[in-house]
C-alpha cells in the first residue's frame, strides 16, 4: 500500500509548481495493491474473522452490532452508479502524444507547440446506444474521447469515428438518443438501430441522411479500436499568440489502417465473445503492440469561412480532404492499459468545454449545446459537483481556486479567505494575465435577433450524403443497402419504410431502388422527397426548402476505407487447425512468417493444450474448436497431417473455414486440410491447386515457406470482398 500526502490548495499557490505526471495525480491519494497488507473495516480496524456473520451461537440469529458485516454489506450494496445515458458502453487507456513540429503558427497551445513535450492522454472508445454490459459490435457510432494532460490543463477531444452527426441542434439530442434506445414499453431491442422509434424519428428528420449513409457503412462495425479514425466533428477553432483565430477540424488517422468486420460476421462475434474490441485493445497493449493515431487537422482561415457552400458550422456537413487538406501534425501512442476498470473507464468524465489556451469554439448549434450537457450529466453520475477530484480527472496543471465544499471533497482547503478580491490573503490565487498563460475567448464579434431558427444554409439534407455513397467501393454499396435493407426489414410499421426510401431516392436512385426492391416496395421514377417535419409549424417556409449545395458528382476517395488498407498485417490474428501429427514444419514456417510481419499464428485444435505434429514435437493448442470460432480471427490456414482428413467430419470444423470463407478471409490448406475446405463447399483449384480467381484461397499439397509468404501476402491485400457475388444473389 503507497501512501501519498493529500494536496491543498494553499500547497503551491504562489507561482505554477512544475506539472507533475498523470499516475502521480492519480496516486496522491491512497492506492491500494494489497500485498502483504491485513485486511481492515473502512476506519482501519484489522478484521480477525471474514467468514461469518456476528451471531447468538452457533445456529442462532445474526446480531445487529456485526459493524463489520453492516459496513461490508452497506458498500457493496452502492457499488453501481448509473451508466453513462450514451456511450455506456467503453474500453479505455492511457497513452502519449507528442507534437511533430511547432504548431505555433496555429495555436498557443502548449502540447501544439512544444514538440519536446510529451503530453499524457487517457483515451475512451465506446458504442452510444447500448448499456454497459451490452456487446462490443453493434452496428453503431463508436465514441473517440481523448482527454489530454496539459500542462496548461486538461483538454477533451470527445469526438466519434465518423465525422458528421445525425442532427444540427442539441435541442434535438434527447429525442434521438430516446428513438434509438431499446422500446420504452419493452426494452427491446439492446444496442440496436433496427427497430420501428429509430427509423420513425430518422425518416422524419432529412438532416440526418447523411450521418445515416455513415452508420450503415462498414465503419459502424470496426474490426478494432486500433482500426478507426476518429474524428472531433464540430469545427473548433485554433488562436495563436497575436490571437489571429483559424477554424480547424480535429481528425486521428490510426497507423493500423481503416478495418471492418463484414455484418454477419459482427453478429456472430456478439455471440462468440461480445467483448471482442475491449479484449482487442488490451491484448495488443499488454503485448507491446501499442496502437497509434496520427493528430491531423484541417485548418480554414477566417477569410474562408463562407468558401464552400455548406455551412462550418453544420455538424452534418464534413470539409472534404481533397478540399482542404488533413495536416498530420502529431502521434498519439497508447501504451498501458487501466489499473482498474472503474476507478478509471468508468470514472473518466470528458467535457467538450474542457479547452486550453489556443482553442476555442464555433458556434456550431450542436457544440453550444454539448458545453452544457457533460457537466450537467456528471454531477448525477459521479454524484456531486467534485468529480474534478476523481484521480482520473485531475489535472496535471496545479489546480488553484476559491470554490469550496460539496459532496465527497477530497481537498482540504486551508485558511480563511474563499473569496476573491481579498485584501486578508494577497489576493491568492491570482488571475493569470494573457502574456503568463490565461485564458481568454477569442472575441468573436456577435448580433442579431433572439430566434428560434438554423441558417438557411443548413437546409442541404442530401448532397453530402450522396457524395459519401458515390465515394464508396462497389463492395462497400453493396454493404451500405443490404444494412439498409436489414434495419428497415426489421421495422414493422410499412410508412415507416416507405418514408426512408424515399429519403433514399433523394440522394441516389440505384440506392433507393436496390434497398426498396429488398422490401418490397415499388418506387416510381419520380420520387419527392418528404416534409422535413422537424422545423416548427410556424417556421419560415422558404429557408426550409431542400437545397443541394454540392456538386451532385463529386466524389471523396477519403470516405472510402478501401483507401485505408496500409499493407500491413501487424497485429492480426491467423487461427491454424491443427489435428494431431499436424505438418509441424509447414506450420513452423507460416507462423515464422506472419511473426516476421508482426502477426499471430494461434494453433487450434480438437481439445485445448498439448497435441504432437509429425516430427514428434508438442505444442500447446491455446484454443479448441469449442472455445473459439473463425470470426475472432482475421484469416484461417488448416494444416496437413494425417489427423487433418478427420476435421471434415466435423461440423463446427466446417463452419469455422466457411464463415471465414463467407467473410471473404484468407483461407488456406494444406496436404489432408484441404479435404476440410472441400466438405465446406470452398473452391479449390483441380488437384489442389489455387482456385480461378480467388487470389484468397490457398491451397498446396504442402505447407512450405513459399506456401507461407503466399498467405501474408494475400491477408496484406485486404479482405477479398470480390468474392461476394458468388456466394449471394444479386440485389
Ligand atoms: Fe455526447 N454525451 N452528446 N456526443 N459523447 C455524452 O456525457 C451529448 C455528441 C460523445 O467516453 C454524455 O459523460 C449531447 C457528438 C462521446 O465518457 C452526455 C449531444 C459527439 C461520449 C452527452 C451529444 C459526442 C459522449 C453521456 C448533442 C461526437 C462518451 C456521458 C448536442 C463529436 C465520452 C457523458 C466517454 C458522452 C451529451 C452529441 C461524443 C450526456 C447533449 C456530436 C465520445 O453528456
Amino acid at each position: 500500500m503507497a501512501k501519498r500526502r493529500v494536496s491543498s490548495a494553499a500547497d503551491g499557490a504562489k507561482g505554477a509548481a512544475g506539472a507533475r505526471s498523470v499516475k502521480d495525480t492519480q496516486l496522491e491519494i491512497e492506492t491500494k495493491d494489497g500485498a502483504g497488507a491485513t485486511l481492515t473495516t473502512n476506519q482501519g480496524v484489522p478484521i480477525n474473522d471474514d467468514q461469518d456473520t456476528l451471531k447468538a451461537g452457533p445456529r442462532g440469529p445474526s446480531l445487529l452490532e456485526d459493524f463489520h458485516f453492516r459496513e461490508k454489506i452497506t458498500h457493496f450494496d452502492h457499488e453501481r452508479i448509473p451508466e453513462r445515458v450514451v456511450h455506456a458502453r467503453g474500453s479505455a487507456a492511457h497513452g502519449v502524444f507528442r507534437v511533430y513540429e511547432s504548431l505555433d503558427r496555429y495555436s498557443r497551445a502548449g502540447f501544439l507547440t512544444d514538440a519536446a513535450r510529451e503530453t499524457p492522454v487517457f483515451v475512451r472508445f465506446s458504442t452510444v446506444a447500448g448499456s454497459r454490459g451490452s456487446t462490443d459490435l453493434a452496428r453503431d457510432v463508436r465514441g473517440f474521447a481523448v482527454k489530454f494532460y496539459t500542462e496548461e490543463g486538461n483538454f477533451d477531444l470527445v469526438g466519434n469515428n465518423m465525422p458528421v452527426f445525425f442532427i444540427q441542434d442539441a435541442l434535438k439530442f434527447p429525442d434521438l438518443i430516446h428513438a434509438v434506445k431499446p422500446e420504452p414499453h419493452n426494452e427491446i431491442p439492446q444496442a440496436a438501430s433496427a427497430h420501428d422509434t429509430f427509423w420513425d424519428f430518422i425518416s422524419l428528420m432529412p438532416e440526418s441522411m447523411h450521418m445515416i449513409m455513415w452508420v450503415m457503412s462498414d465503419r459502424a462495425i470496426p474490426r478494432s479500436f486500433r482500426m478507426m479514425e476518429g474524428f472531433g466533428v464540430h469545427t473548433f477553432r485554433l488562436v495563436d499568440t497575436r490571437g489571429t483565430s483559424r477554424f480547424v477540424k480535429f481528425h486521428w488517422k490510426p497507423l493500423l489502417g481503416v478495418h471492418s468486420v463484414a455484418w454477419d460476421e459482427a453478429q456472430k462475434i456478439s455471440g462468440k465473445d461480445s467483448d471482442f474490441l475491449r479484449r482487442d485493445l488490451w491484448e495488443a497493449i499488454e503485448g507491446g503492440d501499442f496502437p497509434e493515431w496520427e493528430l491531423g487537422l484541417q485548418i480554414v482561415e477566417e477569410k474562408d469561412e463562407f468558401a464552400f457552400g455548406f455551412d462550418l458550422l453544420d455538424p452534418t456537413k464534413l470539409i472534404p480532404e481533397e478540399l482542404v487538406p488533413v495536416q498530420r501534425v502529431g502521434k498519439m501512442t497508447l501504451n498501458r492499459n487501466p489499473d482498474n476498470f472503474f476507478a478509471e473507464t468508468e470514472q473518466v468524465a470528458f467535457h467538450i468545454g474542457h479547452v486550453v489556451p489556443g482553442i476555442d469554439f464555433s458556434n456550431d448549434p450542436l457544440l453550444q449545446g454539448r458545453l452544457f450537457s457533460y457537466t450537467d450529466t456528471q454531477l448525477i453520475r459521479l454524484g456531486g459537483p467534485n468529480f474534478h477530484e476523481i484521480p482520473i480527472n485531475r489535472p496535471i496543471a496545479p489546480m488553484h481556486n476559491n470554490q469550496r465544499d460539496g459532496h465527497m471533497r477530497q481537498q482540504i482547503d486551508r485558511g480563511q479567505v474563499s473569496y476573491q478580491p481579498n485584501s486578508l490573503g494577497d489576493n491568492d490565487p491570482a488571475q493569470a494575465p494573457r502574456a503568463a498563460g490565461g485564458y481568454v475567448t477569442y472575441p468573436q464579434a456577435t448580433e442579431g435577433t433572439k430566434i428560434r431558427a438554423r441558417g438557411e444554409s443548413f437546409f442541404d439534407h442530401y448532397s453530402q450524403a450522396r457524395m459519401f455513397f458515390r465515394s464508396q467501393s462497389q463492395p462497400e454499396q453493396q454493404h451500405l443497402i443490404k444494412a439498409l435493407r436489414f434495419e428497415l426489414g426489421k421495422v414493422e410499421t410499412p410508412a415507416i419504410r416507405r418514408r426512408m426510401v424515399e429519403h433514399l431516392a433523394q440522394i441516389d436512385s440505384m440506392l433507393a431502388t436496390t434497398v426498396a426492391r429488398g422490401l418490397g416496395i415499388e418506387l416510381p421514377k419520380k420520387v419527392s422527397a418528404p416534409p422535413n417535419l422537424s422545423v416548427p409549424a410556424d417556421g419560415d417556409k422558404k429557408a426550409h426548402q431542400h437545397r443541394d449545395v454540392m456538386d451532385r458528382d463529386i466524389v471523396s476517395a477519403a470516405l472510402s476505407i478501401a483507401g485505408f488498407v496500409p499493407g500491413s498485417i501487424a497485429t492480426r490474428k491467423v487461427a491454424i487447425l491443427v489435428a494431431p501429427r499436424f505438418d509441424g514444419a509447414g506450420v513452423a514456417a507460416l507462423v515464422k512468417a506472419l511473426a516476421a510481419e508482426g502477426a499471430k499464428g494461434q494453433l487450434v485444435g480438437p481439445v485445448v493444450g498439448e497435441i504432437k505434429s509429425d516430427d514428434g514435437d508438442v505444442h500447446q493448442a491455446g484454443f479448441s474448436i469449442l472455445t473459439t470460432a473463425s470470426v475472432l480471427f482475421d484469416a484461417v490456414f488448416v494444416a496437413g497431417g494425417p489427423g487433418a482428413a478427420d476435421w471434415s467430419s466435423e461440423a463446427d470444423a466446417i463452419e469455422f473455414v466457411r464463415d471465414a470463407f463467407k467473410h471473404c478471409k484468407t483461407v488456406g490448406a494444406s496436404g489432408e486440410g484441404i479435404r476440410l475446405l472441400e466438405a465446406a463447399r470452398i473452391p479449390v483449384g483441380e488437384g489442389g491447386g489455387p482456385a480461378p480467381a480467388d487470389a484468397a484461397t490457398i491451397v498446396a499439397a504442402k505447407g512450405t515457406r513459399a506456401v507461407a509468404q503466399r498467405f501474408v501476402k494475400s491477408m496484406a491485400d485486404g479482405r477479398l470482398w470480390s468474392r461476394e457475388p458468388a456466394l449471394h444473389l444479386p440485389l
